[in-house]
């Protein structure tokens, strides 16, 4: 399989160019959703070789290239991490505009790209930046209150920014690198907390994004976030969806304006600039801008005798059904 990897404000992509699963061809061929879902059902096994060790670790997220189903569309894309398929991916949708520029299959202007959640559409500034305009994006409900094991009652908005997030708007420590274990404890005992509340996402969709705010670390930034992706492991960027969920809120609040910045600085320092304007269904449209580089192309390699050719703690022996 050929991968090429690149990094977006700090978060890995890894998109896959050539040898990856055909979802597009023969029984069950359908939407880019249910292709997208196929993908999670019958490939599981390719998540796992790609994104876990020793190919990968537990931060990567992956993109499979797919035709789309909307002809103005410049490709189809599937965002998955190592627990499962993304609806939308912000930095990963950064990082494979990033790759398309450096395989010369895309340049600079606009392209839409079609995701499972909808289209969205990148602006390519130049080689390793991009705005991406996402999905409308909303707030469900405000002010939350769950009891969380250790942190007592954990206040938050659920939104919607492509992916579901609850978004805490007080840190349980200071939002610094070396309170990551903390923070990424303090996120698994509220997303348990939800779970156990039975808070969820629009028709019972799970919370699977948790997201802690507070002051910026630079004066050019409006706000620092933390935040837990499903699997356990932080986003090393601001979190593209995120702060698409985040703009919703501010929206929500009548706390930023329509086309107003937002800066929004990541748990490493990284940032996005963020406006929004109104969107048609009652919630908002966000543009998330910021910078990719590829960082190596490789060919991945899947020896029958390799005893963690599928990945070290795959769930999958080698052999099986989805094993590979
Ligand atoms: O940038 O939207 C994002 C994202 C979601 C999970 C990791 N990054």
């Amino acid at each position: 399989m050929r991968v090429v990897d690149s990094h977006t404000a700090g978060e890995p992509t890894r998109t896959i160019i050539d040898g990856g699963p055909d979802l597009d061809s023969g029984p069950g061929t359908g939407t880019l959703a249910e292709r997208a879902a196929r993908f999670a059902a019958d490939h599981a096994w390719v998540r796992r070789a790609l994104l876990t060790e020793p190919r990968g670790f537990d931060a990567m997220v992956g993109a499979l290239l797919c035709p789309p189903d909307d002809p103005s569309c410049a490709t189809g894309v599937v965002f998955f991490n190592t627990a499962g398929n993304l609806g939308m991916c912000g930095h990963g949708t950064i990082g494979v505009a990033a790759t398309l520029a450096f395989l010369g299959r895309i340049a600079p202007g606009t392209h839409r790209f079609e995701t499972p959640v909808g289209v969205v559409t990148v602006d390519l500034k130049t080689a390793n930046t991009a705005a991406v305009e996402n999905v409308e994006s909303y707030r469900l409900h405000a002010g939350v209150t769950v009891e969380a094991e250790g942190l007592g009652a954990v206040t938050g908005d659920v939104a919607w920014g492509g992916n579901w997030f609850f978004l805490c708007k007080e840190p349980p420590v200071t939002l610094e690198t070396a309170h990551i274990p903390a923070l990424t404890d303090a996120a698994l005992k509220v997303q348990t907390a939800l779970a156990r509340a039975g808070i969820t996402g629009a028709d019972g969709a799970e919370i699977d994004h948790i997201e802690f705010f507070g002051p910026p670390v630079s004066p050019a930034a409006d706000s620092r976030n933390f935040t837990l992706c499903p699997g356990g492991a932080y986003d090393r960027s601001p979190c593209g969806t995120g702060t698409s969920a985040k703009l919703a809120c501010l929206a929500a609040d009548g706390a930023l304006a329509p086309g107003a910045a937002w800066v929004q600085e990541s748990i490493i320092g990284s940032t996005y600039r963020a406006h929004y304007r109104a969107g048609t269904g009652g919630g908002i449209v966000p543009t998330v801008e910021g910078q990719a580089f590829v960082v190596g192309e490789t060919v991945l390699h899947f020896a029958p005798d390799d005893p963690y050719r599928i990945g070290i703690g795959s769930p999958f022996l080698v052999g099986d059904a989805d094993g590979g």
